[in-house]
């Protein structure tokens, strides 16, 4: 089954994995390290990349490794390997 995606802006320079982090990581407010899996759809929408919220939902538990309902750093390390079998190009 395709994932249900829709790049809604072209994002036209390349990223590196670590580049992916760091934009995630802006929408960590608080600076604990973690942000949560609402605040992941918010940030990957803002990155132009629009996710049925179901199958963000699925990709945000699926990295959640511990089950706290965050994403920290190393999961987010999952999120962002999860995230280019969307199609979504990490150079
Ligand atoms: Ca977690």
């Amino acid at each position: 089954m395709p994932w249900c995606i829709f790049i809604t802006r072209r994002v036209s320079y390349p990223l590196s994995d670590e580049q992916v982090k760091g934009m995630l990581m802006k929408y960590d407010k608080n600076r604990d390290g973690r942000i949560s899996k609402q605040q992941v759809r918010l940030a990957f929408k803002e990155m132009g990349l629009h996710f049925c919220r179901w199958k963000a939902g699925k990709a945000a538990r699926f990295a959640d490794k511990n089950g706290d309902g965050y994403i920290n750093e190393d999961e987010m390390s999952e999120l962002v390997h999860y995230a280019s079998k969307w199609g979504f190009r990490i150079y």
